[in-house]
């Protein structure tokens, strides 16, 4: 098809048979997302429905409908083309949805990017994808702007929300264009959007999403597990560019014409409020998330959470204490679910009524799901082993064949990188990570990454970070740091590094611990010995005695 998916395509005869056995699993040769998520409602007596509630607005079908058809026209008008990537850079807001949707309908490739990212993480997602354009709200612009220096493929910029003289500006795109737009036909498997991942070892990855697979993921996972209705009301805080957000608060809700709801930045306080005040049925968090929100204090009695009926809980395990305390305080079942950006969203989810609180769950209708040993041999029931998967969403790495090669293994495996636990009557429960990824509070922190620019700031002779169990966050990133001389360790040296990190990273990956070490433990061939580092068997930096 693409070179740029070289690697990456399954062999027609690997495709797994199960994927079509589900009928809602089938679909037709010209499909577009956009089409399937907007016109279907719009143009399908849902014009009147509501959408989009965010903030105290609230949008229906009909008016989105309006708004997407206008810019998709401006977006093509601007010379983009069917297949060009565009930069989204926006916050949870109504032009987020309107944008992607404009993109889709136009088949122009969507390219959503966390708001934390930093200039050098959103400079290589741009060049690795080759992005014409970006869309960007006024106040996320800094760092896309120190970003375009070293981004050539930044150089067009279109301000959503707040603009400055002489912005190309979202509203100006649209302007005085038809408010109807035909969806370009695309082919149910043309590249709709791609999804950046951080690797364990650091170089991010970006995931392509076929039109067809996000609509799969929405007519396996989320119609045969939550079952939603056009009554729903999904909410949560996973940003809308993460596929978590993506799949919960865009696809899901519009795929069974229910509604969104957009609120402002997690706190748990602001998220109990939406809740509460815009009567979310579905919720979509991650645990530590229900956990903080868990810790307000009088919650049953200040927030109203009559209208939720469930709770997703996704992107790092939920411990059986979290999913008892939530279920106790507020009556809602908890539904842990494991998903990827490479997958799409959740392939193996807790099911309503059937939930054991600590395992994962069962896999979702529509995926098969083993627990195999190095060779891709399953191994026995109650035994630890790597979790593999097939099913209708699968890893398609974009201009990345050997990194292909590392998630799709097997003949068609999805290999996740995760160890599972299958008991003899189904049920699978996570344990790790098999490799130098940190999850830490639901977000994923490569390990090496975070080393290499620790390593670049001048008083960092070398580093190691790992994960350090955390009683909040399940991990936190953990650094051990050899310092070069003359600096020594002192708390305000801890404070500058931890800055450098959130400067030059997304905030959430700088190491809220740090130690100071004489050496790293190392084998004999020099690599570091990660898991010694893991039980903090170290050396202990001695001041009397600096090795360097
Ligand atoms: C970990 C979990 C235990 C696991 C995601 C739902 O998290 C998502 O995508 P990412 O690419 O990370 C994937 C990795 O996260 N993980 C996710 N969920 C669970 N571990 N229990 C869980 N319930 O290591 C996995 O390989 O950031 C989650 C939907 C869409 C997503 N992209």
């Amino acid at each position: 098809m693409t070179p740029d998916l070289a690697g990456s395509l399954p062999e027609p005869r690997l495709l797994p048979e199960r994927v079509y056995t589900l009928p809602e699993l089938r679909y037709p040769g010209r499909l577009n997302v956009g089409a399937a998520l907007l016109d279907a409602n719009s143009e399908g007596g849902r014009a009147g429905r509501p959408a989009i509630h965010a903030g105290a607005e609230t949008l229906t079908y009909g008016e989105l409908a309006r708004r997407v058809n206008r810019l998709a026209h401006g977006l093509r008008a601007s010379g983009l083309e069917r297949g060009d990537r565009v930069l989204l850079r926006l916050p949870n807001v109504a032009e987020f949805i309107v944008a992607w949707l404009a993109c889709q309908k136009a088949g122009i490739v969507t390219v959503g990017t966390m708001p934390m990212l930093r200039a050098r993480e959103l400079a290589y997602v741009a060049n690795d994808a080759g992005t014409r354009a970006a869309i960007v709200w006024g106040g996320l612009r800094e760092e896309l702007e120190r970003a375009r220096e070293q981004a050539p493929a930044l150089r067009r910029l279109i301000v959503a929300g707040e603009a400055r003289g002489g912005d190309v500006t979202l509203d100006t795109l649209a302007t005085g264009h038809p408010e109807r737009f035909t969806a370009v036909e695309t082919d149910r498997d043309e590249i709709a959007m791609i999804a950046y991942t951080s690797g364990s070892t650091g170089v991010p990855k970006g995931c392509v999403h076929f039109h067809r697979d996000i609509l799969a993921s929405a007519d396996s996972y989320a119609r045969h597990v939550l079952r939603p209705t056009e009554d729903d009301r999904f909410g949560g805080h996973p940003t809308l560019a993460f596929t978590f957000g993506t799949g919960g608060l865009l696809v899901f809700p519009f795929r069974f014409g229910a509604s969104t709801v957009l609120g402002p930045p997690f706190s748990p306080e602001s998220m109990l409020e939406t809740f509460a005040r815009r009567r979310v049925t579905i919720g979509f968090c991650a645990p530590t998330s229900y956990r903080l929100m868990l810790g307000v204090p009088d919650l049953a009695r200040r927030f109203d959470l009559g209208a939720l009926r469930l709770g997703v809980s996704a992107a790092e395990p939920l411990p059986a204490a979290t999913w008892e305390a939530w279920r106790k305080v507020t009556g809602v079942e908890l539904l842990d679910g494991i998903g990827s950006t490479e997958m799409f969203h959740i392939f193996v989810s807790s099911l309503p009524g059937r939930v054991r609180p600590g395992a994962t769950g069962e896999p979702v209708p529509g995926y098969d799901c083993r627990v195999v040993d190095d060779d891709g041999r399953e191994v026995e029931p109650g035994r630890e082993g790597l979790i593999a998967i097939k099913g209708p969403t699968g890893c398609k790495y974009w201009r990345k064949p050997d990194r292909q090669a590392e998630y799709v293994r097997f003949g068609g495996w999805n290999v996740t990188g995760d160890v599972y636990v299958q008991d003899a009557d189904g049920y699978l429960t996570y344990q790790c990570r098999s490799d130098d990824m940190i999850v830490s509070g639901g977000y994923k922190i490569p390990g090496p990454e975070v080393e290499h620019v620790l390593d670049e700031h001048p008083a960092v002779a070398e580093s190691a970070v790992v994960a350090a169990p955390d009683p909040t966050r399940g991990f936190v990133a953990k650094a051990f740091v050899v310092l070069r001389a003359p600096h020594r360790p002192s708390p305000a040296l801890v404070g500058e590094l931890q800055e450098h990190v959130k400067r030059e990273l997304a905030p959430y990956k700088y190491p809220r611990a740090v130690e100071f070490v004489e050496r790293l433990p190392r084998t004999e061939t020099g690599k570091i010995q990660r898991y010694i580092l893991r039980k903090a068997d170290v050396v202990p930096y001695d001041p009397d005695n600096p090795a360097r």
